[in-house]
């Protein structure tokens, strides 16, 4: 039957992403958890790999199993669907939420508080990433180019701060194509508001290291409470947590549509 055939086609592989995301332990939970993942490995190598190889896959009508996560542009660009997960490995909606390091409220309230209002509506987060496709994933253009065109809800973003003169503030940013255009709109706004903005690149685990240390002094890149839920743990109490920046995120396995499988229990060891 389809299951059978297509996972020994697909070598009984899920093909996943960067060693250091937070999903490729959620996948290495679920392949633990279920029994039709019996057997199964999990290639890492990084995001893009992952994309090459599901646009491959695609061109030539073969099964692939991926790691998937959304807001993310694939949704558009492919017929996918995520596999249905009956144990509940991957959770249900995920958020995004903002941290600061303890005692930035104190000592740079005016960007803690712009910091605490940034938010954004699935939809335009989704056309957002869509418009970086088109622009070469050059995220400080995209987010300039959004900054320009949303004055009024970084108006309401900014509303009663006073700017301040050349003060430093650091920013931690995981690479993935959400939080790279989030860090990016954050750092042009509070640049526009006189900070001078540090943006640095980082894997999930260092970044809570760096926020809990006090060596950069917030994010806006955490996936809750699957994705990161383990380091938020790890470093809890030791950080500030200012609420969600984006909700109705998901982290899961998809197929193509093509694919005769629903559930990840359609797989076969
Ligand atoms: N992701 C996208 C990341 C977080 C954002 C789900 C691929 C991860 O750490 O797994």
């Amino acid at each position: 039957e389809s299951g059978t055939s297509v996972s020994k086609e697909m070598e009984y592989t899920i093909t996943g992403i960067e060693p250091g995301a937070g999903q490729t332990e959620t996948n290495k939970k679920a392949i633990a958890a279920y029994d039709s993942l019996a057997g199964w490995k999990q290639e890492t190598a990084s995001s893009a790999a992952m994309l090459t190889a599901l646009g491959n896959a695609i061109d030539n009508q073969e099964p692939i199993v991926v790691a998937a996560w959304s807001p993310h542009y694939k949704f558009a660009k492919w017929d996918l669907k995520y596999l249905e997960d009956p144990k509940g490995t991957f959770g249900e909606k995920e958020y995004i939420t903002t941290i600061a390091r303890k005692g930035l409220k104190d000592d740079m309230p005016k960007a803690y508080k712009i910091l605490d209002r940034i938010y954004w509506e699935l939809p335009a987060m989704e056309s957002a990433l869509l418009q970086a496709q088109k622009m070469e994933f050059d995220f400080e253009k995209v987010a300039k180019q959004w900054v320009d065109e949303n004055q009024e809800t970084v108006a309401k973003w900014t509303k009663d701060v006073e700017p301040v003169d050349g003060k430093q503030i650091k920013l931690a940013s995981t690479s993935w194509d959400t939080e790279l255009f989030s860090a990016n709109v954050a750092k042009i706004v509070l640049q526009e508001q006189g900070y001078e903005v540090n943006l640095t690149q980082i894997d999930p685990a260092i970044l809570f290291e760096a926020i809990a240390s006090g060596d950069a002094d917030a994010s806006l890149s955490p996936w809750m409470p699957t994705t990161h839920g383990a380091f938020y743990e790890e470093y809890e109490g030791q950080f500030e947590d200012l609420g969600a920046n984006l909700e109705g995120a998901k982290i899961g396995l998809a197929v193509p549509t093509y694919m005769d499988i629903d559930s990840i229990e359609d797989l076969k060891p």
